[in-house]
């Protein structure tokens, strides 16, 4: 096969046993490969209703057909597993030299399962595999684990690994890589932390076969000259995703006070502007020439690499009104190894807690001290640090009705850094995202912002769903970077042309819709297995959206409509194939070729 190995690495940690499977070439041309193999092989490999921290889940390090072949932002490897925060599907992506060593050991995925009785992690040259002993590791934050195991093997290595937050099970601990890289938001870092894996350095010298080279190498340099010429190029190397702020306070989309307001006042405070006077240097992902990763000095004078949503989410957010201060918490957060997000989250969350009297130790907005010492009694889950490392939903129900009213989360995943109180279609993406409430499947309100801002209409869903299969199927299983046809608007076109020239086989923009559409009915089918059952109210925003209008900016008295949500989930259903509940239909499933989770979704809920 081109554009494939064709085989992925079976590793057994309780056994310390590796073995080699050969996938069926349909694993390839039906799912892709990162997240549409990842989620086909959980389907497969995962006993149902797996704990998530038990030796029986497993954990999928894959990566796609395009991944880190030299064509623009292609460095990206995706992590897969059940989520211990939400206990369903779980993943995330990571712009990495990992990605780049995975490719060339000569394997697509590499599939994790048992735990290590004592720390360890794994040593992967090409198809050697080595257990090694990481008990002077464990406990090392991220950025100290990777120095001592660079100087174990070399600068030329790919390596993932999990800080305290990891190894101390924060239900929202990440996996992270190269001192600023972090994926996996729903807890997959805890994941490897319950296997006692360290950490996964990576080694590969093979190869990757490309059935037509000149082709590829032609459409792949005219790629990378289209994203250097276009009118928006110099812009974002200025700013990177840190321009979404100004945005974002402009639109009333700016997350404030627990998602409590779209606009700031100190905006300034925290915007890309600021950014652009602070920042020391710019880091990237492999092959890319638009790279994103801007860097200033935190507070405590050290690197900190900035994007939007760690912004956002520990700055307007919890009323962090400080750049560098920001800086601090999120190179903490990167360290420890947590998602800024769910942190950011979690932090506000119980900020409004306190606010409200339904919690005895306070926790002030926008107390720089308190969050910061906080930040690290998460991640080594000490006193208050051991509640909010559980997130928002488990929070929510153990404070009660009032406190799920402001608990902002879809599924269990905490919101990302888009208030939806006039966002309508923006809401609804948070609602059907297949890992719970994350942008990167379908970052619609910008179109929202562009077209009908507050309509409830069908051609929004019509745009939501082609976003998710675009985004949320394609580029999640390709695996590469979205931001080159997002940002720098390159033509979506050149994937499938590159995936042809790669693979050697014909594929179209519809034919890959049809594998983001297969992609999202099996994932859902996942969901319900795991959860024994299913119903449209977990389909739904944050309760917050739909109560408590904005109070200030231009959307003043705006929430979301229910009734109207409910008649664009219909809609979305209808598109997707599923009937009212959220069920795929039978007649879907067959169309799709997901004939093998009948029998067993038979077993739980009756399909129509
Ligand atoms: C992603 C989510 C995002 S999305 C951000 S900022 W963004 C946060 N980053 C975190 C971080 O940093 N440290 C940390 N401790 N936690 C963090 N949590 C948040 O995680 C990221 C870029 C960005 S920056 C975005 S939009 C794009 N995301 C892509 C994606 O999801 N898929 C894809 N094919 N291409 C993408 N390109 C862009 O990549 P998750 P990264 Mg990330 C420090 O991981 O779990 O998917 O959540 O991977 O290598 O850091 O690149 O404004
Ligand atoms: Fe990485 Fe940014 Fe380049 Fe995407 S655009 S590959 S996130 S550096």
């Amino acid at each position: 096969m081109h554009g494939w190995w064709g085989k992925v690495l079976y590793v057994d940690l309780s056994g310390k046993k590796i073995k080699e499977i050969t996938l069926d070439p349909s694993y390839y041309t039906d799912y892709l490969g990162g997240r549409g193999l990842a989620a086909r092989l959980l389907w497969d490999l995962n006993p149902r209703g797996v704990d998530p921290f038990s030796p029986y889940n497993h954990l999928v390090i894959a990566n796609g057909p395009l991944s880190s072949l030299p064509l623009p932002s292609s460095g990206k490897v995706q992590v897969a597993s059940k989520s211990p925060l939400t206990l369903g599907y779980g993943d995330g992506n990571l712009g990495s030299m990992a990605s780049f060593h995975l490719k060339r050991t000569g394997y697509d995925a590499i599939v994790i399962a048992g735990s290590f009785r004592k720390p360890g992690y794994l040593y992967v040259e090409n198809n050697r595999v080595e257990f090694r002993d990481a008990e002077d590791l464990w406990g090392l934050d991220t950025f100290a684990a990777e120095d001592k195991l660079v100087r174990e093997h070399g600068r030329n290595t790919g390596m993932l690994l999990i800080g305290p937050g990891g190894e101390n099970l924060v239900r929202y601990a990440t996996i992270v890589s190269q001192k600023g890289r972090s994926g996996g938001r729903p807890g997959l870092g805890a994941v490897m932390g319950s296997k006692k894996l360290k950490a996964i350095v990576l080694k590969g010298s093979l190869e990757p076969s490309i059935a037509n080279k000149e082709e590829f190498r032609k459409l792949a340099e005219e790629a990378y000259g289209k994203i250097l010429k276009s009118d928006n190029y110099d812009f974002w190397i200025r700013q990177g995703t840190m321009s979404t702020i100004v945005w974002s306070h402009q639109n009333s989309c700016l997350p404030t006070m627990n998602f409590r307001e779209g606009v700031w006042d100190e905006y300034e405070s925290i915007s890309g502007d600021l950014m652009e006077k602070l920042k020391v240097s710019r880091r990237g992902c492999p092959f890319c020439n638009m790279a994103c990763g801007n860097v200033i000095l935190d507070d405590s004078n050290e690197e900190s690499e900035l994007d939007y949503e760690n912004v956002a989410m520990l700055g307007s957010n919890i009323l962090l009104g400080d750049l560098r201060r920001v800086g601090e918490i999120n190179k903490l957060a990167d360290k420890l190894g947590v998602d800024t997000i769910s942190l950011g989250n979690s932090l506000g969350f119980y900020m409004e807690a306190s606010e409200r009297n339904l919690v005895s130790d306070k926790l002030e907005w926008g107390d720089y001290r308190e969050i910061r010492r906080l930040v690290i009694d998460v991640a080594y889950r000490r006193g208050l640090g051991a509640f909010i490392a559980e997130g928002v939903a488990r929070m929510s129900r153990s404070l009660g009705r009032e406190a799920e009213e402001f608990a902002m989360h879809v599924k269990g995943l905490e919101v990302s850094a888009y208030d939806c109180h006039a966002a309508p279609a923006m809401a609804l993406a948070y609602g059907t995202s297949p890992i719970g409430a994350h942008h990167k499947d379908a970052w619609i309100i910008s179109y929202e912002v562009r077209t009908n801002r507050l309509g409830y209409t069908r051609d929004k869903v019509e745009r939501l769903v082609f976003l998710q299969d675009i985004r949320g199927g394609m580029f999640e299983s390709l695996t590469t970077c979205r931001l080159p046809w997002v940002e720098v608007g390159l033509d979506l076109e050149y994937y499938p042309k590159l995936l042809s020239a790669a693979t050697g086989l014909t594929w179209s923009i519809d034919d890959i819709r049809v594998i983001g559409n297969r992609i999202y009915s099996l994932i859902r089918a996942y969901w319900i297995r795991e959860h024994g059952g299913w119903g449209r109210e977990m389909d739904y925003a944050p309760v917050r959206w739909f109560k408590h209008p904005l109070t200030k900016g231009p959307y003043t008295g705006h929430k979301l409509d229910i009734e109207k949500y409910g008649e664009m989930l219909n809609a979305y259903y209808d598109l997707r194939g599923w009937d009212e509940r959220g069920v795929p239909k039978k007649t879907t499933l067959e169309k799709l070729k997901l004939n093998f989770v009948i029998p067993v979704l038979e077993q739980i809920i009756e399909l129509k």
